[in-house]
């Protein structure tokens, strides 16, 4: 195997996803905790203001806030060398406006931080994962206002100072890429409707989302340039929501179709984060979307000095497109395409795709030439705990499994991947449906839907993979 032995093997997790204590220690509300649970069938609602007749899962989450001792024993027990995790903005600046920070909230995480260490395992911090202070939406109508460009300075310096002896590695922004899609307007813009509305529904706001994202990449390279006055260590990395594109035929039009398609969704953020300039391809795009990048010589300075050292990435499927009519045109993923014959699909109709994987790891390493580390990567199945607290989940393993020898590949390939971060190594509330049911965890959490339950952990079969594999340094899966 080829894996280097420094290799970060561990988990990666969303403070909205897990710790619930949602209005604990002086948190404010986000932008997450008005958006109330759902199913595969039932889309979740974004509520203005809390509705009494909803569930909203990140209130109590699986309680990790109150947990997360018990949690990284767990955690350690399986070896793990690295965690990625992220920071609540609400609960360090409660209105995300506020004068100063809320003491009892950056307490929290030197708790967290400091019990990491006693581990050894490395943190690497994502400072802003869709935990968007609600009042930041409400009153500055989210990441279109460039004034929320400042609040987010001031946050992401506080944290990068209070922290700057436990964490080295940070990621300014979850999935950065994800606001190309209206149903990230409330969880990555913080564009909080008037109205109830179906998250998967959300307005289109096309406009507002690409001034957001414009927003979001000058917040993001002054916080490297932040970053790096403060540490000259801090390693700062990009993170993409990759979704692996293939022409559905050898049709020219279906190959050009996926090209242009994985340009915009895929590369523009990467491209600006890591070169430091808006591409020739997005600076067209931006036009046609009435949003044309008009950038002072400053803002052209601050992309270029405060570029990404590192590329992240989540990794769950490819899809295929056509511009030819396919009868299997909608399926029931929230990622669009056309069925795939070659693969299989998990219980939420997300393509399988492990030697995708090794595709996508040459191609962005191609493209960057610089170290990547996968920050998610894992499959969302229905787990099913037996009387005596066991969960037999060989599928995990075999998900698991299959992708860790492609990764393998890659390295041998001369890719330099120095991590792998194991989405949702606890089970935890699922983004695109607020379920509980949707499992990703080697770690059974006891709790449902409507947050019932003992929320106790217990072992699946999984775990006792992985920390195998992370002993034997990937020689044996
Ligand atoms: C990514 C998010 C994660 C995580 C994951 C799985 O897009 O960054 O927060 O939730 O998707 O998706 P889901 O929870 O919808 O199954």
């Amino acid at each position: 195997m080829a894996f280097p032995k420094n290799f970060l093997w561990g988990g990666a997790t969303a403070a909205n996803q897990c710790e619930g204590a949602f209005d604990t220690d002086g948190k404010g509300l986000a932008v997450y905790d008005i958006i109330s649970s759902g199913s595969h069938a039932r889309p979740r609602i974004v509520s203005p203001a809390m509705n009494q007749e909803y569930y909203y899962p990140t209130h109590k989450g699986i309680d990790h806030y109150n947990r997360f001792k018990e949690d990284f024993a767990l955690f350690n027990e399986m070896g793990f060398k690295g965690y990625r995790m992220s920071i609540n903005w609400s609960r360090i600046y409660p209105n995300g406006d506020d004068e100063i920070p809320n003491e009892l909230g950056l307490k929290h995480y030197d708790d967290v931080f400091k019990e990491l260490k006693h581990y050894g395992i490395e943190p690497v911090v994502t400072i802003s994962h869709s935990d968007i202070p609600l009042n930041i939406g409400k009153k500055y109508g989210g990441w279109n206002n460039k004034k929320v460009i400042d609040l987010y300075l001031k946050y992401s310096t506080t944290i990068m100072e209070r922290y700057k002896d436990y964490v080295k590695y940070w990621i300014p922004f979850n999935e950065i890429n994800d606001i190309f899609l209206p149903l990230s307007g409330v969880g990555q813009g913080a564009f909080v409707p008037e109205k109830e509305c179906s998250f998967l529904d959300q307005p289109e706001l096309l406009k507002e989302r690409m001034q957001a994202l414009q927003n979001m990449f000058i917040a993001s390279a002054k916080t490297v340039i932040a970053g790096k006055k403060i540490n000259p260590e801090f390693h700062f990395g990009t993170m993409i929501c990759h979704i692996t594109r293939y022409p559905r035929t050898c049709n020219p039009n279906d190959v050009l179709l996926a090209f242009k398609n994985d340009q915009y969704f895929n590369n523009t953020c990467a491209d600006v984060m890591i070169n430091g300039e808006y591409p020739y391809y997005a600076l067209k795009q931006f036009k046609e979307w009435g949003v044309p990048v008009e950038l002072s010589e400053e803002e052209k300075a601050i992309l270029k000095e405060g570029t990404c050292d590192y590329y992240t990435f989540s990794y769950y499927q490819s899809i295929s497109e056509s511009t030819l009519d396919f009868a299997d045109q909608t399926s029931g993923n929230i990622m669009g395409g056309i069925k795939n014959p070659y693969l299989k699909e998990t219980a939420w109709d997300w393509p399988i795709d492990p030697v995708g994987l090794r595709y996508t790891l040459n191609k962005v390493y191609d493209r960057y030439h610089c170290p990547i580390m996968i920050t998610e990567n894992g499959i969302g199945c229905i787990d099913e705990l037996t009387d005596d607290h066991k969960v037999h989940d060989d599928y995990r393993i075999d998900f698991l499994r299959d992708h860790v020898v492609e990764m393998n590949k890659a390295i041998e390939d001369g890719v330099d991947l120095i991590g792998y971060m194991m989405w949702g190594p606890i089970d935890l509330v699922s983004v695109s449906t607020g379920e509980m049911k949707k499992r990703y965890g080697f770690i059974y959490v006891d709790t449902d839907d409507k947050g019932n339950g003992t929320f106790n952990r217990y072992k699946k079969d999984s775990f006792y993979w992985y920390k195998h594999v992370i002993e034997t340094n990937g020689e044996e899966l």
